[in-house]
């Protein structure tokens, strides 16, 4: 089984003027693609190529799990994103959003604080626990949450600079903005539930 590069669930200009079709082509048609093909070609041979991408992300050890989990980071971040204003979360994640940070307001200022924040190339998430008790977390280089017992993904954006450095240069503050913007809470509350 070959892992499928996912093809972006908008077209590439569908995220403008917040993120440009550039900034889509290279980090979905080069960078997510890179990872996809360097994983590829790592499990030629492996008894590891029929796992699903989710399941191979928890297991991989060693020089494949950067593109693996690079591969699996990117699929789910496009998802975080829709050119459709006005998607809302839901009436039970936004209760559990008023009471793990007290209000929307307050989450977008942990998450934003914490992606200015990320020293790394790396990752910010919302993610839950066992108990549906949300948090922000960031992750470094490919690290993903999809390695921590109990942790599920709601949300991630990325902070490495390809992804915004076309549009935004060292201005990681405006394409955080920008990305905030965008968010498909309809997919954030699939997640969730
Ligand atoms: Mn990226």
């Amino acid at each position: 089984m070959t892992i499928e590069l996912p093809s972006l669930p908008y077209p590439e200009n569908a995220l403008e003027p917040h993120l440009s079709r550039e900034t889509l082509q290279y980090h979905h048609g080069k960078h997510h693609a890179g990872y996809v093909d360097a994983l590829n070609e790592g499990l030629a041979d492996s008894e590891l190529a029929d796992y699903k991408l989710e399941d191979l992300v928890q297991v991989i050890e060693g020089e494949l799990f950067n593109p693996a989990a690079q591969a699996w980071n990117h699929a789910f971040y496009w998802q975080c994103m829709t050119p459709e204003s006005g998607t809302a979360p839901g009436a039970a994640l936004q209760q559990a959003i008023d009471s793990s940070f007290g209000s929307m307001d307050k989450l977008r200022e942990a998450f934003t604080t914490a992606a200015a924040d990320n020293f790394a190339s790396g990752w910010t998430w919302l993610v839950k626990d066992n108990s549906n008790r949300l948090m922000v977390m960031n992750t470094d280089d490919a690290d993903t949450p999809l390695r921590r017992a109990g942790l599920t993904p709601l949300l991630t954006t990325d902070v490495w600079e390809h992804a915004y450095y076309i549009d935004y240069r060292n201005a990681r503050g405006d394409y955080l903005d920008a990305f905030w913007e965008l968010v498909n809470w309809e997919f954030v509350a699939s997640n969730f539930q």
